[in-house]
């Protein structure tokens, strides 16, 4: 009984303490109020550059780049290459690329079967679940074909290539990722 005791008391004392070490940093936080204001017009201004879509943000880059390049440069600002989760995605994103390019292009998204190959994976870790395959694709040609561009052939449809292939790509980001 005396051992409950002390250990009730020691649990209110550990909260008490812990109570003061919350306070502690609000009290002498205001220097961040100031940020919070250029985090958000930094926020407003890159946001200009996305396309929102269901919570998640896809940006068109022109500039052809092997597979992991572009997966690198999207990681290098926050993102990674494009998953397509649905249909409408899927149709989005074509409208996207026709928009950006003037022309609809074959596009890397972040599909890749490089780990094993038959296996596919996104890149952001979403499930590979839509597919959206051209007919008798993914054929890994030659063996050598494991990564993922859209908007192949006028099917407009997925297509698996060599991945050191270059070309232009579509990154998403995540809606609670603001900046990076
Ligand atoms: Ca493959
Ligand atoms: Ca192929």
């Amino acid at each position: 009984m005396m051992a409950m005791m002390k250990l009730a008391v020691l649990v209110l004392v550990c909260a008490a303490v812990a109570q003061t070490v919350a306070d502690a940093p609000q009290a002498a936080s205001s220097e961040p109020a100031e940020d919070n204001v250029v985090l958000e017009k930094k926020r407003l201004i890159f946001h200009n550059y996305w396309t929102v879509m269901r919570g998640r943000r896809f940006r068109y880059f022109s500039s052809p780049k092997t597979w992991a390049q572009a997966e690198s440069f999207c990681r290098s600002i926050g993102a990674n290459l494009a998953s397509v989760r649905n249909r409408f995605e899927n149709y989005k994103l074509l409208r996207l690329i026709k928009k950006k390019q003037g022309r609809f292009t074959p596009t890397w998204i972040g599909g890749s079967d490089a780990q094993t190959n038959g296996v596919w994976f996104w890149s952001d870790g979403s499930n590979y679940q839509y597919t959206n395959w051209c007919p008798n694709e993914p054929n890994n040609y030659h063996g050598r074909q494991h990564c993922l561009q859209m908007n192949f052939s006028y099917r407009r449809c997925w297509d698996d290539v060599e991945c050191w292939e270059r070309r232009p790509f579509i990154c998403v980001k995540r809606r609670w990722r603001i900046l990076g």
